[in-house]
């Protein structure tokens, strides 16, 4: 006989249902852990998307209930996390790169640092070495201009401007901001730097995700933060000594989370097939099985909500010989 699972599929889950339904779990968790913890018995770590998230979630919260021997009580991890290493370029056509020229980089050492916790952009000096900054400082910046007869001329702006700014007038007046595909390329930028101390160029990143790969834009920031105050504070957690708010943290800090999403819930069903014609334990006869039963759920349900999946045995058997009994 064969025991087959039918479990609800965690993201559709999340999709069909109001995004408002979170779950505290008050077991300190790195935000890694606190992750798949979430995902094998909720959706995902929590997305707070709103004022009406975040204030829900301030009172659900039982603050007698989240301590930490380790110190720094009261906080939860919540789904939000910054990837440092996902610099993108400005001029994002794929044709104006070969293969691997979209990620040629030329760090100075130690970067880039995200020091202070504001730096998404990116710019050069005279050594030629790239160093991330905040996007909102003002320097000079190099576009290129792929429209004139001698293919391709990279041009200096005429004043000091923000990243975004320099986007814009670089994408109006000429193609885009330069990007940098290779050694000889970053030389050439380097001979335009001329006597401007700093210069964007092309290149930036996209800060702080949803793990869930919610858009959400709503942010809601202790006061002083994000600071990346110990240099690798890439997770976030909400404090509930200050309403919920957020701070940025290392993200192998233990602590409790919020899981969003409803409990995932397991059924199985054994199975009993009169036949002697085939051998079922053949991989292709059990994935034909399988793939039909969720075949048959999905229309009998007309729900999406589910994965089926086989419980194999220790040695990876799904169905045994019942044995006649005379
Ligand atoms: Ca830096
Ligand atoms: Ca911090």
């Amino acid at each position: 006989m064969a025991a087959l699972t039918v479990v609800p599929a965690p993201l559709s889950a999340l999709a069909a249902a109001s995004s408002q339904q979170f779950q505290f779990v008050y077991e300190l968790k790195t935000q890694d852990e606190a992750r798949s913890y979430c995902r094998e018995h909720y959706a995902d770590l929590a997305t707070v998307e709103s004022l009406e998230d975040a204030v829900m979630l301030d009172k659900m919260a039982d603050r007698s209930r989240l301590t930490n021997p380790n110190g720094f009580p009261y906080r939860a991890w919540i789904g939000l996390y910054d990837d440092v290493n996902t610099w993108s370029w400005s001029l994002s056509d794929p044709a104006y790169y070969s293969e691997g020229q979209e990620n040629y980089r030329n760090w100075f050492v130690e970067e880039p640092g995200n020091q202070g916790g504001n730096e998404f952009c990116v710019m050069t000096n005279l050594d030629g070495f790239w160093r991330d900054v905040s996007c909102t400082m003002q320097y000079f910046a190099i576009c290129v201009d792929l429209k004139g007869l001698f293919g391709e001329t990279l041009v200096l702006t005429t004043a000091a401007l923000t990243w975004e700014e320099a986007q814009q007038y670089c994408r109006q007046h000429h193609t885009d901001l330069a990007s940098v595909r290779d050694a000889a390329q970053n030389a050439q930028l380097q001979a335009l730097v001329g006597s401007n101390p700093w210069v964007w160029f092309g290149l930036r990143r996209q800060p702080w995700r949803w793990l869930d790969g919610n858009n959400s834009t709503f942010t809601y920031w202790k006061s002083g933060q994000p600071d990346n105050g110990a240099s690798n504070e890439h997770c976030v957690a909400a404090n509930f000594e200050d309403a919920g708010k957020w701070e940025d943290w290392s993200c192998d800090f233990k602590t409790a989370f919020i899981c969003s999403g409803w409990p995932v819930k397991n059924y199985r069903i054994k199975l009993q097939v009169k036949t002697m014609s085939v051998n079922l334990n053949e991989p292709e006869v059990t994935e034909e099985v399988r793939s039909q039963i969720k075949q048959h759920l999905r229309t009998a349900n007309a729900t999406e909500l589910l994965n089926v999946r086989w419980a194999e045995d220790a040695n990876g058997t799904v169905f045994n010989k019942k044995i006649p009994t005379l």
